[in-house]
């Protein structure tokens, strides 16, 4: 992709139907995939989000934003007929001017406008439990919410997005290819990967079985995808609906313990302070199996804490995949990122491997 140029951001602000001129545009946000930006209106009143798709990682944005426009727009009706203010409890696609979801810029680029929710924190790393239970409340809602979607209709944005075995696959053709010569580097990593291959197959053995339900999930449910409202401190957005589809709750389930229930950054060098926190686990899986266990069976229940170890496992052998191939996938703003990133993951695994007898217990019993 381009890098994005000042005259190319404000030909792109002017190609949305914000209903006023528009000023200054930031960056905004530590997304690893989109370019994300915050465009003023002129006078500084207001300000939207603009961004542009990656069209690298989203090969089909036409479908993509069919999906975003569908899931927001059965978002706001349920959030209308409950009274709720759908302004801010979704997100709001803001057509381009010629009444389309998305604007296609010169290089062939893909950009779409939210409305800017504003008065809400995003955070990067859980700073306390209510603020995990109040994230686990959100997903778990988002996914009840979305429980009567039509998902035949949703597109498959990402092909085998979660299918771990597929990502084991690219991981061993990343190393035989070793484009970037860095394989020699990262043998206690290989040597971690391989000893998990059999995990890998778990949760898609099961689906395939019909053992667990498919359900329409968020699948990238990284805490900085869930806006807080600053007054009250409840989640009240859940945002980046790029990826959602058909999934299991698991995969939702257990990026969001991936990411939060721990108290390092995801990108943390130093792995002797990388811990997997039991107590978070358990702060998250309250809220979520209190917005969403009552329709989960107990093979669906005891499915969570497999999808804590393999969206872990699964997120550690992409970044070390991409480490492998040059960083072209997640960005990264220091050399080694991805691959202490991937290290980070797979010092969670180990811990979730020792914890995971009462992480089942406790999925079972909350
Ligand atoms: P990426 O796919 O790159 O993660 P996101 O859609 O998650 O992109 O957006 C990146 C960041 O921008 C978010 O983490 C959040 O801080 C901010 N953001 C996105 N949408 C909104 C919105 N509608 N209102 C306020 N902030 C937003
Ligand atoms: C990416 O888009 P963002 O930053 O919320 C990635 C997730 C990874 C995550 C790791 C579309 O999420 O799958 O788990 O980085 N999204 C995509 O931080 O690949
Ligand atoms: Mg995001």
């Amino acid at each position: 992709m381009k890098p994005v140029t000042q005259p190319l951001l404000q030909q792109a602000a002017a190609a949305f139907a914000f209903g006023c001129p528009t000023g200054a545009a930031e960056r905004y946000g530590a997304g690893h995939i989109n370019d994300t930006f915050a465009v003023w209106a002129a006078d500084r009143s207001r300000r939207w989000i603009l961004q542009r798709i990656n069209t690298d990682t989203f090969t089909d944005p036409a479908g993509l934003m069919e999906n975003v426009c569908g899931v927001t727009g059965y978002l706001r009706r349920q959030i209308i007929a409950r009274g709720g203010d759908p302004e801010r409890e979704t997100l709001n696609v803001i057509p381009t001017c010629d009444g389309k979801p998305y604007w296609t810029d010169p290089d062939g680029g893909a950009w779409r406008a939210y409305v800017f929710v504003e008065g809400t924190v995003c955070l990067q790393k859980v700073e306390s439990e209510q603020d995990f239970y109040t994230v686990a409340e959100t997903f778990g809602a988002f996914q009840n919410q979305l429980a009567g979607y039509p998902a035949a209709t949703l597109h498959e944005t990402i092909a085998r997005f979660h299918d771990t075995p597929n990502r084991y696959a690219n991981f061993e053709k990343a190393l035989a290819a070793d484009v970037m010569g860095r394989a020699r580097d990262v043998a206690p990593e290989v040597a971690f990967i391989r000893a998990r291959e059999a995990d890998c197959h778990v949760l898609t053995d099961q689906l395939a079985a019909g053992v667990l339900p498919l359900r329409v999930t968020h699948n990238d449910t990284k805490l900085n995808n869930v806006l807080i409202d600053q007054a009250t401190g409840r989640g009240i957005c859940v945002i980046d609906l790029d990826t959602v589809m058909p999934g299991l709750s698991a995969y939702d389930f257990g990026d969001s313990i991936r990411f939060g229930a721990n108290d390092c950054a995801e990108d943390e060098p130093n792995q002797s302070r990388v811990h997997f926190s039991l107590p978070l686990y358990q702060v998250f899986a309250r809220g979520y199996l209190k917005a969403a266990g009552g329709s989960m069976d107990e093979a669906e229940r005891r499915s969570l804490p497999w999808g804590a170890r393999l969206m872990t496992l699964e997120c550690g052998i992409r970044f070390l995949t991409d480490y492998l191939e040059g960083d072209h996938y997640f960005k990264i703003s220091r050399p080694a990122q991805n691959l202490d990133r991937a290290r980070t993951q797979f010092t969670l695994v180990a811990g979730m491997e020792r914890a995971f007898d009462e992480m089942t217990r406790l999925a079972l019993t909350l």
